[in-house]
């Protein structure tokens, strides 16, 4: 029986929580990449290539994704989420040639989130997106709380995050946990937008990520990789040892396309193969 996770009283204050009790208790130890630049695509493993944050720019890095089986987006392929964004990104993705191309909605893809209460949304933000833009993304796996096998890997997607005025936002603590409570067992890629406390989340010199989610996934859910964006500054993989944390994103804060792809190769489990 998996542990449940509860609210962590200090959820309010993730900067304090990490650096005072669970940056002792956790491990999270910088790694580097999983998969080597020149290492072959296996047979008998399925090479997962690993994006996020794009930010209307996919088109320009179209060349320097490398191949793979299954290609992974974890939101905020657009900035408004407008029409004409969204059908620019459906466009860029279908002109990769991966097998399965999965993509999550991050807090830049306004109107992907069903019921939405938009005055809570910043000025800026108010009458921009596309109610059920998810709709116009033909070439590629959406996922929002749910989740697909493909090569029988199970990958689960969910967009929220505890950043105030966007799409998808949930405040810190019950909201963002009930969320992840929708999480079901058995995961073995998980993607969310934001990543957990600790793991490549600092943004203006503060930890950011959300303490739920990290407890979510280290006592009940226990993805093989958690993959994640939204921090641009923090691309990278961590580890604690028996998840590996990766923060895909590909544009800096200014939203220059910096960052390369992430992959990793996760082994075909018995009795599935790639033919
Ligand atoms: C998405 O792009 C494909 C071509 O790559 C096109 O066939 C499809 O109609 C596009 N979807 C929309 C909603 O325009
Ligand atoms: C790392 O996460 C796994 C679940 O993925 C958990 O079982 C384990 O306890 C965590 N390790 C540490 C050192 O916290
Ligand atoms: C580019 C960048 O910010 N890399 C960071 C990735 O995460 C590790 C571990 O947190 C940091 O040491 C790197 O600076
Ligand atoms: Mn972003």
């Amino acid at each position: 029986m998996a542990a449940s996770v509860v609210v962590d009283p200090q959820t309010e204050q993730p900067d304090a929580l990490w650096r005072e009790k669970y940056s002792k208790e956790r491990v999270c130890d910088p790694i580097g990449h999983p998969v080597s630049w020149g290492e072959p695509i296996h047979a008998d493993k399925v090479r997962f290539v690993c994006i996020a944050d794009t930010h209307e720019k996919l088109e320009t890095i179209l060349g320097r994704i490398p191949e793979g089986d299954v290609l992974v987006h974890c939101g905020d392929f657009t900035n408004f989420g407008d029409r004409d964004e969204i059908l620019k990104f459906n466009e860029s993705i279908g002109k990769l040639p991966h097998r399965y191309k999965i993509v999550i909605a991050g807090n830049h893809e306004l109107g992907f989130e069903d019921g939405e209460d938009e005055s809570l949304r910043l000025p800026k933000y108010q009458n921009r997106g596309t109610s059920k833009g998810y709709e116009l993304l033909t070439n590629c796996i959406y996922l929002q709380d749910s989740y697909v096998d493909v090569f029988g890997v199970r990958v689960y997607g969910s967009s929220w995050h505890p950043m105030a005025g966007y799409s998808f936002s949930r405040k810190r603590g019950k909201e963002l946990l009930d969320k992840w409570k929708l999480i079901p067992e058995g995961v073995d890629v998980l993607l969310t937008h934001t990543p957990p406390l600790g793991h490549n989340d600092v943004y203006e010199g503060q930890h950011s990520g959300c303490v739920e989610l990290l407890n979510t996934v280290e006592k009940r859910v226990k993805p093989k990789f958690h993959i994640f964006g939204h921090v641009h500054e923090k691309n990278g993989v961590t580890s604690n040892g028996t998840t590996t944390f990766l923060n895909a994103s590909i544009c800096s804060h200014a939203l220059d396309c910096i960052n390369n792809a992430i992959r990793f190769d996760f082994p075909l489990k018995k009795g599935f193969s790639k033919a």
